[in-house]
């Protein structure tokens, strides 16, 4: 079912989101880093499997967004789903790359900023992810900021993350959120989430407590002739967090270590989370999931409310 676009842009819907697309069905967009560069195998393939199955519960349709070969996937078989979570050449490619892995018929995992390029570019509303790229710490000297936060200022697509990995530098991350004029809205919770931690020590700009007050701030949005994303931190379940202060110990140590081993660009982020669930005993990882998994079920409940 490959079906150019223009000849050099091969689009592949699944079978499932094809259908769903054909019957306006609401459906979620996953992104492809998280399980190539975020997560260890196998405990990647476990988190794409239930996040999938969740979405399926709540009634509407995932769509994990890769791509393979050159061709740009949207919604994968779980065969393809499988080789996924063990490929080990594949790149992360964001906004400044997607083309490239494309053109060159690559294998590319897309990030937060070139998943919401694909879901728009296939009609997808909604997108869950575990954490969005941001400032990172010390980007006064390094320049490293996510291109993530400029593809949420662009991009109309509604991110559900569970908040800015405390490997950033959060307050500045939401600086430059509200700078690009991108809203920013806790999900039935005062202050703003750490990825890990529920409290990042922030208030949140905004809070809305359902998922239809959601669809109805877009709406608005939308009647306004207001452009681009939206940000939903939504906070880690109580039960499978990690407090802050301890948290913040185990990340000081891992931007140590990134900094001894001079790692800089696109690897910082895959290196302080695999350095962290070394740090953790693993324990970050089952946080990581659960998150993930948390976040899944409320994208596709806002989808089902975007439709209704
Ligand atoms: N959230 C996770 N794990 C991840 C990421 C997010 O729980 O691996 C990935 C996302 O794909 C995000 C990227 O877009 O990290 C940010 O990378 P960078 O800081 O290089 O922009
Ligand atoms: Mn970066």
């Amino acid at each position: 079912m490959t079906r150019p676009l223009t000849p050099s842009l091969p689009l592949q819907y699944s079978a499932e989101v094809a259908a769903a697309k054909a019957r306006g069905a609401p459906i979620v967009a996953l992104e492809s880093t998280i399980i190539t560069h975020g997560m260890p195998y196998p405990g990647n393939l476990d988190m794409a499997r239930s996040v999938e199955r969740i979405i399926r519960e709540e009634g509407a349709v995932p769509a994990t967004i890769v791509v393979i070969d050159g061709v740009l996937h949207i919604g994968l078989e779980d065969a393809q789903l499988e080789a996924l979570s063990q490929s080990e050449g594949a790149m992360k490619v964001s906004r400044a790359d997607l083309a490239f892995a494309i053109a060159e018929r690559r294998t590319g995992a897309t990030t937060v900023a070139a998943t919401m390029i694909g879901a728009a570019l296939a009609g997808i509303k909604v997108f869950a992810t575990g954490g969005i790229g941001g400032v990172h710490r010390g980007a006064e000297e390094t320049f490293d900021i996510s291109a993530d936060l400029e593809e949420l200022a662009r991009t109309g697509v509604i991110v559900v993350c569970a908040g800015a990995k405390a490997i950033l530098d959060i307050p500045k991350t939401l600086e430059v959120l509200e700078t690009r004029g991108v809203p920013v809205v806790t999900y039935d919770s005062p202050v703003f989430p750490a990825f890990w931690s529920r409290d990042s020590g922030l208030k949140s700009p905004l809070m809305l407590n359902s998922p239809a007050a959601i669809a109805n701030f877009q709406a608005v949005r939308e009647e306004l002739g207001i452009t681009g994303g939206m940000l939903i931190a939504n906070p880690v379940p109580e039960a499978d967090e990690i407090p802050r202060e301890e948290m913040e110990i185990y990340i000081a140590r891992a931007i140590d270590n990134a900094e001894r081993d001079e790692i800089a660009g696109k690897a910082v982020t895959p290196y302080l989370l695999d350095n962290l669930f070394h740090l953790t005993d693993g324990r970050s990882l089952k946080t990581n999931i659960a998150l993930v998994e948390n976040n899944a079920r409320l994208a596709a409940e806002i989808a089902v409310a975007l439709v209704d």
